[in-house]
């Protein structure tokens, strides 16, 4: 038996837009009842096609239904496509599925994070991004990170040598707008990266003590005996994370650098779906999965991603840097606050376009975020303002070597 529709959805549309110097798109689904939702639609590089995705096949095939029937029509979205998985539709299956719970958390007037089971704590730990030109630099942010009131911070810097390298920051800032251009080239050098990163963390340590919690990202640019080389220098130094060190589709080589070194690792950000994660996550590969709702089909399926974890002890920290939207943010902080294995939230501040476009009731306190109590997400989206701060082209830049090959991102 079924019982009749709860709140049918009546209307969609996908917004795209530019906002402080990083796209955005954003879907908002509205019901017959006048409630509507936001769901994070944006990929990084390839924002378009996950708006084609969701205009050409999702989108049209939900009016009518039951935005209340949420597993129902996550289960629709996600087995009824042949072509199962990948970035693009699992991103767009994610921003129709948060947008769902955040109408049933505005039309039962809860905040999401009582939907998913309510406060496992009373904040998210966040950790903060801190990157400098050179090593006195890279003291110097991460010890600013700290006195904001954050106790975990990812550092980053420039490797001597390689002055275009590992600029993390402002990653797809829209270059020529052309979308025929390339997108910028980064040099890059496995060897100089490697002399560098222990002697930088050595000074961080020496300067700033043993008591914050270190967090580095190598984006993948490794193997796993280049990794595990690195490891065994770093083990000294007590680092809270090391991630992606390897690229995260060869468990094979995750499996030698687990046995070889015990250095915790984070992982999985590129992922998308159960399957994806399953061997790295039953196998114990790593100790933080960094899976987001934004990018791995919403909240309906990053909670059966996390429940799968905990059975193996496995802690969730989703992805959370400025190509997510303050709504992906939300939906993060939603599922953090409830979620008992949960580590670390990473945590970048969003401009001023940003928060007046997509005003968001999130907040960050001596270094804890929370999701605001407010019915749903607590995001909102000004759709006149947006039409004001177009979609521009941009890529993020691409990784080279010194001979000039194209190397893993
Ligand atoms: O789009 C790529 C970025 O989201 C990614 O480089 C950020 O690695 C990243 C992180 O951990 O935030
Ligand atoms: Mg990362």
């Amino acid at each position: 038996m079924r019982l009749g529709c709860i709140l049918k959805i009546s209307r969609y549309h996908v917004f795209t837009c530019c906002l402080d110097g990083q796209n955005y798109a954003t879907v908002k689904i509205e019901t017959e009842g006048g409630v509507y939702g936001l769901g994070d639609a944006t990929l990084a590089g390839r924002e378009l096609a996950v708006v084609a995705y969701l205009n050409e096949h999702l989108l049209p095939t939900i009016i009518g239904r039951d935005a209340f029937n949420i597993e129902d029509l996550w289960q629709y979205m996600y087995r009824t496509a042949y072509w199962r998985g990948g970035p693009v539709s699992m991103t767009a299956i994610g921003a129709v599925d948060v947008a769902l719970w955040d109408i049933k958390g505005k039309a039962l007037g809860v905040p999401v994070y009582n939907l998913l089971g309510g406060q496992s704590r009373r904040g998210i730990r966040a950790y903060a991004h801190a990157w400098g030109k050179s090593v006195d630099d890279t003291v110097q942010a991460v010890a600013d990170r700290l006195a904001e009131g954050y106790t975990a911070v990812r550092f980053s810097c420039t490797v001597p040598g390689l002055p275009d390298s590992y600029r993390v920051l402002n990653l797809a800032a829209p270059s020529s707008g052309d979308a025929r251009t390339l997108p910028p080239a980064e040099t890059w050098d496995t060897r100089r990266y490697l002399d560098f990163i222990p002697k930088l963390i050595g000074e961080l340590r020496k300067e700033l003590g043993p008591d914050p919690d270190l967090l580095h990202d190598v984006h993948h640019r490794l193997t796993g005996v280049e990794a595990t080389w690195l490891t065994h220098r770093l083990e000294p130094f007590r680092l809270y994370w090391l991630e992606d060190p390897i690229r995260p589709g060869l468990a094979d080589e995750y499996t030698l650098l687990r046995q070889r070194s015990i250095i915790p690792l984070a992982a999985g950000e590129t992922f998308h779906d159960m399957s994806e994660c399953y061997e790295f996550v039953a196998r114990r590969l790593i100790d933080h999965l960094r899976m987001s709702p934004s990018h791995s089909g919403g909240l309906t399926n990053i909670r059966k991603i996390g429940a799968f974890a905990e059975i193996h002890r496995v802690a969730m920290a989703c992805h959370g840097p400025i190509d997510i939207s303050p709504v992906g943010i939300a939906a993060a902080a939603h599922f953090g606050l409830s979620t008992h294995n949960y580590s670390l939230q990473e945590h970048v501040p969003y401009g001023s376009e940003t928060a007046a476009v997509l005003p968001y009731s999130f907040n960050v306190r001596e270094g804890y975020l929370h999701p605001g109590d407010k019915p749903g997400l607590g995001v909102d989206l000004d759709d006149h303002l947006a039409s004001q701060f177009p979609f521009k082209a941009s890529y993020l830049p691409m990784v080279r070597t010194l001979d000039g090959t194209v190397h893993d991102w």
